[in-house]
């Protein structure tokens, strides 16, 4: 039978909560097969990034090479890349490959708050990798620093939705749920904006809410959904994460990537 596949292009996160971690049991639990190119590992656990390894460049590639030479992608999801060079050479390998179906979470800090994006990096992003984007998944903090502006209100969220989708040629899903901006998602789906209203789930554990709904979205579009569609269904399955409310680590745990296969899997001895 054919298999949908996807693959994530991230970091690794020790704690297994978020980057690459997240992105396979997301594409497991959404339906498709997963696949890993590894751009960082980190020494992470719930609590903060205590270090970042970066994978050079040519081995970024390698790992790129490797995937698409054999199993083609239907959908590449993209997360924390630390370098200009590592993206250059990543929007260099997608281009030259055709990838489709490419969704960029432009990772530029941890949940925990540690930076990843310098001038360079963020100069990267959007001249080499947002050109080829299908979508991009800021969350408002990297909407303000994409374009350099404040935003505060419903209005500037349109507005930022708008203008970051017109200058890439993209379609832009900007995330709520930070700074008490409330948990709503706003689709500017290159034609129309949609509003996506969230449910504000009373549990401090969101460790990789980012990577697990971009990761989502990709494995939806790469069964063939539309971007509306897919994101629709990656808010639902991310909310069916959080709210099944695991609870493990000392800092901002994991969600439950698994909750839909409760049923069938033994946590157990019987
Ligand atoms: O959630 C952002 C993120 C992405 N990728 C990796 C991370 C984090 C946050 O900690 O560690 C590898």
């Amino acid at each position: 039978m054919k298999r949908h596949t996807a693959l994530t292009i991230a970091g690794s996160d020790s704690s297994g909560g978020a980057g690459i971690q997240a992105d396979l049991k997301t594409m497991l639990a959404n339906g498709v097969y997963g696949m890993s190119v590894i751009t960082a590992v980190t020494a992470q656990n719930t609590l903060g990034v205590a270090g970042i390894l970066e994978i050079p460049a040519a081995f970024v590639e390698k790992q790129i090479d490797a995937v698409f030479t054999d199993i083609f992608p239907d959908a590449v999801k993209i997360g924390m890349v630390t370098s200009a060079e590592v993206i250059e050479r990543i929007a260099e390998r997608l281009s030259f490959y055709h990838a489709k179906n490419i969704v960029i979470d432009p990772v530029m800090a941890s949940g925990s708050g540690t930076g990843f994006a310098d001038a360079e990096v963020l100069r990267a992003w959007k001249e080499e990798l947002f050109p080829l984007a299908t979508l991009v998944t800021p969350n408002i903090p990297e909407c303000e620093t994409l374009l350099e502006s404040k935003i505060e209100t419903e209005g500037d969220r349109e507005l930022a939705a708008e203008a970051i989708g017109r200058q890439f040629g993209c379609a832009v899903l900007v995330k709520g749920g930070h700074g008490g901006s409330g948990a709503d998602d706003l689709l500017w789906t290159g034609k129309e904006r949609v509003w996506f209203p969230g449910k504000r789930i009373d549990n401090p554990n969101t460790h990789g809410t980012g990577c697990t709904l971009s990761s989502a979205i990709a494995s939806c579009l790469a069964k063939g959904c539309s971007v509306e569609r897919a994101v629709g269904q990656a808010k639902a399955y991310v909310s069916g994460a959080i709210g099944a409310m695991l609870d493990l680590g000392l800092g901002s745990g994991p969600m439950d990537h698994g909750y839909q296969i409760k049923e069938q899997v033994v946590y157990r001895l019987t």
